[in-house]
């Protein structure tokens, strides 16, 4: 690619350099070296970085951090020595037991080095050759992503990004900008158009509270010491074993070994599911609901021939909108889920056979299904979130919720139905200890327009126009807010990688070329930076002070710094203070306190559960404390010096199954539930939904007229029903034919890692294909497969898979893009190049129910991805 000078004698790792991390961590000073900067290391204690000489190695552990977006939080600690970590380890800071487990890190978080050393960092201010600032002819868009860089100076760099943010300020103001999730400065300089998105918790993000579930239905699961006293645990959609490393796994271990049997809902027998010997229902992307639809007519069949099977009490009690007899006061239709389900308004009863050819779970399997749910099991459904990252997934938070209700499986011991997220997978309750708040000031974004993420593309190549704002910001959805908005003329990007993790990529980087000017911030050449004007260089966590995180309700990590910021990298407190500073504004309306002060102040605030039931402070803080760390504060009492958190990297909360802090999800809610009403407007479940429906409702989607304010089967906008002509099931094919997903797959942290040689070694990020679907399309085990998607065209290599349903295609989430300019399609395989912005419903971003069509490609093969050369930009 024309944008790189590459250099790839650094990069290209073999696998026994892989074996010998040292040896590789050298080869990548080395590179830095040779780009005019040695690595060097802080390792003074007054830096606030407590560090424990190790004498035998002559160098320094450091708690260091891991701090991306994994499903994760582990220890993760680092030897220092002469500028480069030569050593890495994870949590030895106990024993290790089932009750107390070591927070243990995974493979990502031991290749951690190279994101903070990696050959390929970016090190110093880049500018694109072909910008000038001014605007229109000046920017010369259209060699975005295919220019040359320079180096500039920190002070032209700044000067020349101010020069321009002020001129579009001036003539658009802040509807003149976009930036996905703007940070302080951004919000006081200029401000900006944001992008709302559903992500992470797809169509829970709208109103689970008003159906009476916590927000997004994290938290209502039980503690992890209750996993055991279950006789089944569903993992629906659910895959901790890759997507929330760290202790889940170990508990469900735990549970496995006591006897609870697992049962997987899933397109493919994931690596949990193997690891947990789980019975498998492979029910097909996107086609849930009908599933769910059919596991309760079984259920009320079996209940009525042989009894036992729904928790009638539990529905009258503590649901709204089951059946005729108990519908909410506010509800302005008189259906209900019951009735729908044997057929009373359509003929249709939902029997098992009616879902199979949707969903493709075979009858007998159902029934099995219903009988797991019914009510005289302890079971414990548990879902993450793939399920719902789908068109036409609007209604599933409502039917899941029902189905846990249905068998009484909420608020009892051995029972749960909630969500099982991340770091916290497997283990709810209040929190035992708790990081501090780093008290920043609060800033506003003049500008409160929120877009729909993939739309703003269209918008911006439009020139502006009309938009529906509908979310304030992440979770908070309101009734629409007619908006004109008018030429959207720069863009920022901070934290998210948002040109390659939002749909419609392809637009994206047409938007991207039709701006005045794109500023980023970044820490190797993504996708973000190479579509840009201006890229500064920013720290990793491994260059500043430090922070504290809550982990999981037992454990609090407290990392520190490892190096000097490398090159001429900056915090990104930093850069903020500069740009304001070039606009002639108060960098303190933005950060009024040092970064160090902030990290002081996180480990102030943290606190403990004390033996009282209450949370009093975790960390001793002497004044001694204060003034070597220069910081201001008063001394406290707590249970840990603030030497020992610094230098164990945290503090972990002793449990015992007996001592009192376990926690049963609803339990209080089913023991009074008028003292503990739940948030929806009834006070129960509500499985009739009319505040949720009417929000939805009134955003005005395409397709809204199918749905129902109870759950319903509906056709996706796109889904199974668009991999046939007509959208009918069991007719011809369509031009795609099979359903493609995305899987959070474990090379990367979503686009975080995807540069790592390391990694690139170790997980090939190829195309999951089921055995017999390549076979019929004559495509081998490693062949270039060609993805074609009515968006885009991208390339990856064939893993083909037994553990997979027929017709599904799995692109795994987040690699970096790479366009061939001549033919547009994109090597490496990112998925949301291969996505559009189709939405109807509530616009959840539909990842998981795409249609596409897979061919042997006939170009050029592909190499295997860690034999690409690595992005280095050279000055
Ligand atoms: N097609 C498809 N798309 C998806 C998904 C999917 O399943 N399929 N999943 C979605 C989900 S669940 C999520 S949560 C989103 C995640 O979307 P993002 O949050 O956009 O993803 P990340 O790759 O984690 O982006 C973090 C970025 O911040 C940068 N960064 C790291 N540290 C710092 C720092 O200290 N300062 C600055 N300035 N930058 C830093 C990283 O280099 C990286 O570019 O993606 C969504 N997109
Ligand atoms: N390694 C790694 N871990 C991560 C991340 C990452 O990028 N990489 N990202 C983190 C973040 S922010 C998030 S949001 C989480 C996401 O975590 P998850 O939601 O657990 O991740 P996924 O892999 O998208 O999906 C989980 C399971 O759902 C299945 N599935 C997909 N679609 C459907 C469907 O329509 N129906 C059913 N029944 N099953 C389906 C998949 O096959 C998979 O086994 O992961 C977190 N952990
Ligand atoms: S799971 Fe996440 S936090 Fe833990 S070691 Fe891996 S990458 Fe780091
Ligand atoms: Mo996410």
């Amino acid at each position: 690619m024309d944008a790189f000078d590459v250099d790839t004698s650094a990069t290209n790792l073999s696998r026994r350099q892989f074996m010998k991390g040292s040896l590789a961590v050298a080869a990548s000073a080395a590179a830095l070296s040779a780009f005019g900067c040695a690595p060097s290391t802080k390792v003074k204690e007054d830096e606030g970085a407590a560090m424990a000489v190790n004498p035998e190695e002559g160098g320094t552990w450091v708690a260091a951090a891991c701090w991306h977006n994994c499903g994760g939080r582990c220890v993760n600690k680092v030897m220092v020595k002469e500028g480069a970590v030569v050593r890495q380890k994870t949590d030895d800071s106990h024993e290790d037991s089932p009750t107390f487990p070591q927070q243990r890190g995974c493979v990502r978080g031991k290749a951690q080095q190279q994101q903070c050393f990696g050959a390929d960092r970016i090190l110093h201010p880049m500018k694109r050759k072909g910008w000038k600032p001014g605007g229109g002819e000046n920017a010369n868009g259209q060699m975005r992503g295919k220019d040359e860089w320079e180096v500039i100076s920190w002070d032209e760099a700044i000067d020349l990004a101010c020069q321009e943010i002020k001129r579009i300020s001036d003539k658009y103001g802040p509807t003149g900008f976009y930036c996905k999730s703007p940070d302080a400065s951004i919000n006081v300089m200029c401000g900006c158009v944001r992008g709302w998105d559903t992500t992470s918790h797809g169509t829970y993000t709208l109103g689970s509270d008003m159906i009476g579930l916590p927000s997004t239905d994290i938290g209502k699961a039980n503690d992890r010491f209750d996993l055991m006293n279950a006789e089944y645990i569903i993992m629906y959609s659910s895959n901790p074993t890759w997507s929330a490393a760290g202790t889940p796994t170990y508990y469900f271990i735990q549970a496995k070994e006591a006897g609870v049997k697992f049962v997987t809902v899933d397109p493919l027998y994931n690596a949990s599911a193997q690891m947990l010997d789980a019975d498998w229902i492979p029910v097909r992307n996107g086609t849930d609901m009908a599933f769910m639809l059919a596991t309760a007519y079984e259920m009320l069949r079996l209940d009525q021939e042989e009894g036992n099977i729904v928790d009638w009490d539990f529905l009258n009690k503590y649901t709204v909108g089951f059946d005729a007899e108990h519908m909410p006061p506010d509800a302005k239709l008189s259906e209900n889920l019951k009735d729908y389900v044997m057929g009373t308004y359509d003929g249709t009863p939902k029997t098992p056979e009616w879902a199979e050819p949707i969903c493709g779970v075979p009858p007998e399997q159902v029934t099995a299904f219903a009988r797991i749910l019914g009510k005289n099991n302890k079971t414990m459904l548990l879902h993450n979130y793939g399920m719902v990252r789908c068109n036409g997934a609007e209604m599933i938070p409502q039917m899941l919720m029902a189905l846990g209700a249905m068998g009484g499986h909420m608020g009892k011991s051995g029972h749960a139905c909630g969500g099982a997220y991340h770091a916290n997978c497997g283990n709810y309750g209040p929190n035992l200890v708790k990081a501090g708040s780093a008290k920043k000031p609060k800033t506003k974004n003049p500008c409160s327009t929120g877009v729909r993420q993939p739309q703003l593309y269209d918008l911006i190549l439009a020139g502006g126009g009309e938009v529906l704002d509908v979310s304030n910001s992440y979770g908070s959805f309101h009734e629409p807010i007619p908006t004109t908005l008018g030429p959207i003329k720069g863009i920022f990007h901070v934290t998210d990688a948002t040109l390659q993790t939002s749909l419609h990529q392809k637009a994206g980087i047409e938007a991207h070329r039709a701006v005045d000017f794109v500023l980023t911030r970044a820490q190797f050449m993504t996708t973000n930076a190479l579509y840009s004007d201006i890229i500064l260089p920013v720290t990793t966590e491994w260059e500043r002070p430090g922070s504290v995180t809550t982990c999981n309700r037992e454990f609090v990590y407290c990392y520190s710094q490892v190096t000097e910021p490398l090159g001429e990298a900056k915090t990104d407190q930093e850069i903020g203070t500069l740009l304001l500073e070039g606009m002639g504004m108060d960098p303190k309306l933005a950060y009024d306190t040092s970064e160090k002060q902030q990290f002081f102040e996180q480990i102030a605030g943290s606190q403990v559960m004390g033996a009282s039931g209450e949370m009093e402070p975790l960390v001793t803080i002497t004044a001694d404390d204060i003034s070597e760390w220069g910081v201001e504060g008063e001394p406290q009492e707590g249970i840990i010096s603030l030497a020992d958190f610094v230098a164990n990297g945290g503090y972990q909360f002793e449990r015992t199954s007996d001592d009192g802090h376990g926690f049963i999800g609803y339990e209080d809610f089913v023991t009074d539930p008028e003292a503990n009403p739940l948030p929806s407007a009834s006070g129960k479940l509500e499985i009739y939904c009319q505040a949720r429906y009417d929000l939805m409702a009134s955003f005005g989607y395409e397709g809204i007229e199918q749905y129902k304010p109870y759950p319903t089967y509906v056709v996706p906008v796109v889904g199974y029903e668009s991999t046939f002509k007509d959208k009918k099931i069991g007719g011809e094919k369509s031009e795609y034919p099979y359903i493609m997903y995305n899987p959070h797959y474990l090379r990367r942290s979503h686009s975080v890692f995807d540069n790592c040689p390391w990694l690139r070694e170790t997980w090939a990020n190829p195309v999951f294909l089921n055995r017999q679907d390549a076979k019929d399309k004559g495509i081998a085990e490693g062949d270039t497969v060609l993805i074609e998607t009515p968006a885009g065209k991208g390339l990856r290599r064939a893993a083909l898979m037994d553990i997979l349903l027929p017709g599904v295609v799995g692109v795994p989430h987040g690699a970096w893009v790479d366009v061939d300019e001549a033919t547009g399609i994109d090597r490496a395989g990112s998925d949301n190049y291969l996505i559009g912005a189709e939405y109807g419903g509530m616009g959840v971003s539909g990842y998981n129910n795409q249609i596409c069509n897979i061919k042997k490609y006939d170009g050029e093969a592909l190499e295997a991805d860690c034999d690409w050369p690595q992005r280095i930009v050279s000055a």
